[in-house]
């Protein structure tokens, strides 16, 4: 391992929307109960445009560095942290920090802790070379694992995987999931598969319809050019509709649209985070066809623990493109457009 720095390049904006400029900032220095990445790979997620946009009302800290799904190697522990060696493979999770204390912590409700930080939104990300994670929340990378491929399974992977878990679908059941060609998507249909899934997926054009037959989708919807609603229940067992609803989709009208498709007694999980999206869901037909709408955020350090496991037996396999870190505005604009088939991971070595 080389010395260490004093300053690296990082991905800086100062504002919503502002340009992303790439500066030499400081390489933070670990505190005790930290541990120091030098980082290779940060994959690009929908929410680091959401925080660049500031189109949630979130509590974002500027000048922001953003990113949140990091691999790289342990570059230097803080005085208290023990069970990490430097040089040894980690990953950077969104949930940067938790207390490990409250009661949102006991249960394993990480995202929910008042204490938490999160990268690339509250704690420099990892768009830059070197960054600091609470030595709790770094993930440790099962070896021979590709550190460019495991990035996006720090935030979208554990994710869905978790997602999945909360949609209370079991082996055989069908599970619906909208937005199944992009970043969150391509890996949801994955775990779906290895849980022993049913995968109906909606996404829209040949590239996304490819990929999810690629990756092993059952079903594809395109919502542009299919009727959803007949076409997810045509393919349900006695045409009652789907037990489940995983909505990754960046998009409120795929979620009211579900109402119509899931089956009675059925679960929708919501994840996207569209703008100023709402849920209008009939308390009527709710409470009659007594069906569950809930939230999820992210994953805890057990899903994280799992959700790893599974890229480590080779049951999923995230669909990367590699470019340099100085793309980022490049990116952003093609995930704007719906145009990203996938994840796209950045080039820490390329500013
Ligand atoms: O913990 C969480 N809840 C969490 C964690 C990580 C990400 C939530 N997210 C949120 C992101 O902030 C974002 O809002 O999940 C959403 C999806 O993130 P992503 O997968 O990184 O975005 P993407 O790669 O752009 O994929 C979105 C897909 O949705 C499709 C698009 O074509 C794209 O493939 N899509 C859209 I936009 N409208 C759709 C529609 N009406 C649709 N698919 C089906 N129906
Ligand atoms: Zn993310």
């Amino acid at each position: 391992m080389t010395a260490i720095p004093k300053t690296q390049k990082a991905i800086v904006f100062e504002k919503a929307n502002g340009p992303l400029l790439t500066r030499d900032v400081p390489v933070p220095v670990p505190e005790p109960d930290e541990v120091l990445v030098k980082l290779l790979y940060s994959g690009a997620c929908h929410s680091d445009l959401h925080a660049w946009k500031a189109d949630w009302p979130f509590p974002f800290q500027y000048p922001l560095i953003g990113g949140h799904e990091g691999t790289g190697h342990v570059a230097a522990v803080g005085s208290n942290v023990k069970g990490f060696k430097i040089g040894e493979a980690v990953g950077v999770k969104w949930v940067n920090g938790t207390c490990l204390d409250c009661n949102f912590c006991l249960q394993g409700a990480d995202g929910n802790c008042p204490g938490a930080r999160y990268s690339g939104f509250t704690h420099p990300g990892t768009f830059q070379q070197y960054c600091t994670v609470k030595a709790a929340h770094a993930a440790r990378i099962p070896d021979g694992i590709d550190l460019a491929e495991v990035a996006p399974i720090l935030c979208a992977g554990i994710t869905v995987y978790k997602a999945l878990k909360r949609s209370d679908a079991i082996a055989g059941d069908t599970v619906v999931i909208t937005g199944a060609g992009g970043g969150l998507g391509s890996l949801a249909v994955q775990y779906a598969k290895a849980l022993g899934l049913v995968v109906i997926g909606i996404d829209s054009g040949d590239a996304k319809r490819e990929l999810f037959e690629k990756l092993g989708g059952d079903v594809f919807v395109d919502f542009k050019t299919d009727d959803i609603v007949k076409k997810v229940i045509a393919n349900t067992p006695n045409n009652e509709g789907a037990p489940a609803v995983v909505h990754v989709a960046v998009a409120e009208k795929a979620i009211e649209t579900s109402l119509d498709y899931v089956r009675a007694t059925g679960t929708i999980v919501l994840v996207g985070l569209p703008a100023d999206a709402v849920t209008h869901s009939p308390v009527f037909g709710q409470v009659l066809r007594a069906v569950t709408i809930r939230g999820s955020l992210v994953g805890n350090r057990l899903d994280t623990v799992e959700a790893l496991e599974f890229v480590r037996r080779g049951l999923v396999r995230c669909p990367i493109k590699i470019v340099p870190a100085s793309e980022l505005t490049n990116v952003y604009t093609l995930m704007e457009e719906g145009k990203i088939a996938g994840r796209y991971v950045l080039d820490l070595t390329k500013f």
